[in-house]
């Protein structure tokens, strides 16, 4: 846990910062036609603090927050924590059964959200005690100006749970992923302010929303720890998202790769003037180069990319704005200490593949109530992230995929990447997930091509065969697709990457 005072509030430290620090007055976030400066944020943080207090929420009960990226979900993310309680925002592109799995299993006592999901939903009732509602008769905001602003932050302790996030893996239920007061400090400073190098001048616009940790620190509390301005934002497609962006004009772009890619493919009817634009960063998941390299072409940007987990809340590995290295994950963010091993636990050699071990002070406590899954991943103060990676000798990481991803073909190790990278310099192809695939005749794995089409393109056998053609002028035999399947849409999780294993059920199928 990082060094901090014994009595320590995270909430109380960023909102009073940010007004001791002069930045009351400063815009703290945009939405829709809407501006909130530090000074009224806090207003409202104060009475939703004193709001679930009165409603009985105590010091480590939980509130789940189920809400878009909307001002009530930061007064009530602040103000829960202010009042020592502990709020779990779920993100909406959840499956509604993860929903209620996330409500019951946290044992939120109070839940946030609209009357659209509360209707979706059919919640028990062996802790939940509230359902705070954003519309209807009694809006949450309208009980906020009814509130005092008179409470005082708990007084809790920097290793104390502060806040979940619950992470979804490729199999079985999310998983809470607890993190106390002390986290966020250190990933604002850590990368917010060294990386990024965010000001009080910025106006960031995140594509990731704050449930997911990415758009937590993007949004919330990276831009909070320097008085800039962040951008909440529900646009959906590449329109909408170039709409905001020049409407509000950032200065910084937390995106991911299928946002930069979907920009570029409506870059002849949508050209994005962004002047203000300072700096275009990336995670969530592996940047193909051929999108790095479009976007500079297009827009003369580079896009700085990172790799972050939830269970250390934030990016520890980083490329640095003005030396990026294209298609690689940069290196070290300062404070993080990571090491790439091997099966028994001792550093490979540079250039061979291994598992990230990564040691950092803004590691979670653990996974809520299930100790096994911990035990596997944290090791001391570090956690083996389960991501194959391999460095290179000027100490640049390289992504190979998650243990899993990575498969074998004709005797050799294959990351779906190199091959992905390959088939989206095809001029059709907006989207490529990459998947092996074994059937009945053929013992030995091959390669198969999931893919969705540019706008002015439509499958056909011709351009199967010309996709293919073009792989294998560009691949070894044995890694060019063995068949190629168009969808609309590729399976993505709730926070935006590739779902290879639903893929591979399709294929099941
Ligand atoms: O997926 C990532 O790369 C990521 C980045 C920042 C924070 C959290 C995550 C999971």
């Amino acid at each position: 846990c990082e060094r901090l005072p014994e009595i320590f509030n995270i909430a109380a430290y960023f909102i009073e910062g940010s007004l001791s620090r002069g930045h009351s007055e400063r815009i703290a976030f945009y939405y829709r036609d809407e501006t909130y400066t530090y000074r009224t944020v806090r207003s409202y943080v104060r009475r939703a603090a004193t709001l679930l207090s009165e409603l009985g929420l105590d010091r480590e009960d939980r509130i789940a927050i189920l809400l878009p990226d909307t001002p009530e979900f930061i007064f009530a993310f602040w103000g829960a924590i202010w009042a020592g309680a502990v709020p779990v925002p779920i993100n909406t592109a959840c499956s509604i059964d993860d929903i209620q799995y996330i409500i019951q299993n946290c044992r939120a006592k109070i839940l946030l959200t609209s009357q659209e999901w509360h209707e979706k939903l059919t919640l028990g009732t062996e802790f939940l005690r509230d359902v705070l509602l954003v519309d209807g008769e009694t809006p949450f905001l309208s009980r906020l100006d009814q509130t005092s602003e008179e409470a005082t932050p708990s007084r809790t302790s920097p290793c104390e749970p502060a806040f979940w996030l619950y992470t979804s893996g490729s199999t079985g239920r999310p998983k809470g992923v607890v993190h106390m007061h002390s986290s966020m400090v250190v990933s604002a400073q850590r990368y917010g302010k060294d990386i990024v190098g965010l000001h009080e001048n910025d106006i960031t616009y995140s594509i990731a929303k704050m449930p997911f940790a990415y758009g937590l620190g993007n949004t919330l509390y990276m831009t909070m720890a320097v008085g800039a301005a962040s951008v909440l934002s529900d646009a959906a497609n590449a329109f909408d998202i170039i709409a905001d962006l020049h409407r509000y004009q950032p200065t910084v772009l937390f995106g991911v790769p299928s946002t930069y890619a979907s920009i570029l493919a409506v870059k002849e009817m949508a050209p994005l003037e962004t002047p203000r634009l300072r700096l275009c960063l990336s995670a969530a998941e592996q940047l193909p180069k051929t999108i790095w390299t479009r976007w500079l072409q297009a827009y003369g940007y580079e896009i700085c990319e990172g790799i972050g987990t939830t269970e250390l809340l934030h990016i520890f590995l980083s490329n640095r704005p003005g030396e990026c290295q294209p298609g690689s994950s940069g290196f070290p963010v300062p404070g993080y200490e990571v090491e790439i091993l091997d099966d028994q636990g001792y550093p490979v050699k540079v250039g061979e593949i291994g598992t990230l071990q990564v040691t950092g002070k803004s590691l979670m406590l653990g996974y809520w109530n299930r100790i096994e899954e911990t035990r596997k991943v944290i090791y001391g103060n570090s956690i083996r992230t389960g991501d194959q990676y391999q460095c290179d000798a000027e100490g640049f990481f390289w992504f190979m995929g998650r243990k899993d991803d990575l498969f074998k073909v004709n005797g050799q190790w294959t990351s779906p990447f190199e091959i992905e990278e390959v088939l989206l310099q095809h001029e059709s192809l907006l989207d490529v997930a990459i998947v092996p695939q074994t059937d009945a005749q053929e013992v030995l794995p091959y390669v198969v091509a999931f893919v969705t089409l540019k706008a002015g393109f439509t499958a056909s056998s011709e351009l199967e065969d010309g996709i293919r053609r073009f792989a294998k002028s560009r691949l070894p035999h044995f890694k060019a697709p063995k068949a190629i399947h168009f969808l609309d849409k590729l399976p993505r999780t709730p926070t935006g990457k590739i779902h290879r294993k639903a893929l591979g059920t399709k294929l099941a199928l």
